[in-house]
C-alpha cells in the first residue's frame, strides 16, 4: 500500500477529536488534500515532527496528538523520541510512513532498511503497534489504525509503504496561519 492510501484509511476511523501534525514535503501535503483541515502541517523543520507534536500533545491535552512523518523525518529526529518516551504524554501517537527514501526530492534511498522497529521502540520504551506491511490486507491496516487511535497513552505504528504518491500542489498556507487556524478552532 502507498502512504497515501493509509492516510485515506484513515478518515473514515477520525473522530473529530485528533490533531495530525504532518511531516514536511509529500506527507504535509497528502494530510492536507485528504483529510479534513485545519491540521498542522509542516513545511519545514525536517526531523522535528515528533518534538512538535510533543508540544502540541502539551499544549492540547483534551485531543488525541497523531504525529504522521516519513522514514527521513524520523531518521532526522530520532533523538526527539527519547524526550516524547520520558515525558509520555497520554495523548500522543506516532504513524510512520516508511516508503525507504525520501521520496519528496526525487527519491534518494535513506538508510531505514537496517532498522528493526519493534526494538527500536523497545528500546526507545514506546509500546508499538505491529508493524503495516506491504502485503498486509485492506482490514489489518484499518485494525492497526484503529488500535493505534484508541490505544491509551503514547504508542507508535511503523508502516511499511512503497512509494508511488500522487503530485499534489503546494499547501496554500503560510506557516503562521498554519498555527494560528490551529489554535483557534
Ligand atoms: C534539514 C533539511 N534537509 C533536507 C530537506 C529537504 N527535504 C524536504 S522533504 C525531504 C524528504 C523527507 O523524507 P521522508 O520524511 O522520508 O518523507 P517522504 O518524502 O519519503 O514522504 C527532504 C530531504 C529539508 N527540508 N530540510
Amino acid at each position: 500500500m502507498d502512504g497515501y492510501q493509509i492516510i485515506q484509511q484513515l478518515r473514515p476511523i477520525l473522530t473529530g477529536n485528533e490533531v495530525i501534525v504532518s511531516s514536511n514535503g509529500n506527507i504535509s501535503r497528502q494530510v492536507y488534500h485528504y483529510l479534513p483541515q485545519p491540521q498542522v502541517y509542516l513545511r519545514g523543520s525536517m526531523g522535528l515532527p515528533a518534538s512538535v507534536g510533543l508540544g502540541v500533545a502539551l499544549a492540547r491535552p483534551e485531543k488525541t496528538v497523531l504525529v504522521i512523518l516519513g522514514d527521513g523525518n524520523l531518521l532526522m529526529g530520532l533523538s526527539s523520541l527519547t524526550t516524547a518516551s520520558y515525558i509520555r504524554p497520554e495523548n500522543l501517537r506516532l504513524l510512520i510512513l516508511d516508503n525507504h527514501e525520501y521520496a519528496t526530492t526525487g527519491k534518494q534511498a535513506t538508510t531505514s532498511k537496517v532498522l528493526n522497529y519493534d526494538k527500536l521502540f523497545e528500546g526507545f520504551g514506546i509500546p508499538n503497534i505491529e508493524t503495516i506491511n506491504l502485503d498486509d490486507s485492506l482490514e489489518t491496516v484499518q485494525e492497526r489504525l484503529q488500535k493505534l487511535l484508541s490505544s491509551s497513552g503514547l504508542h507508535a505504528l511503523p508502516a511499511i509503504v512503497t512509494s508511488q504518491p500522487p503530485k499534489l500542489s503546494n499547501i496554500p498556507l503560510h506557516p503562521e496561519e498554519i498555527t494560528r487556524l490551529q489554535f483557534e478552532s
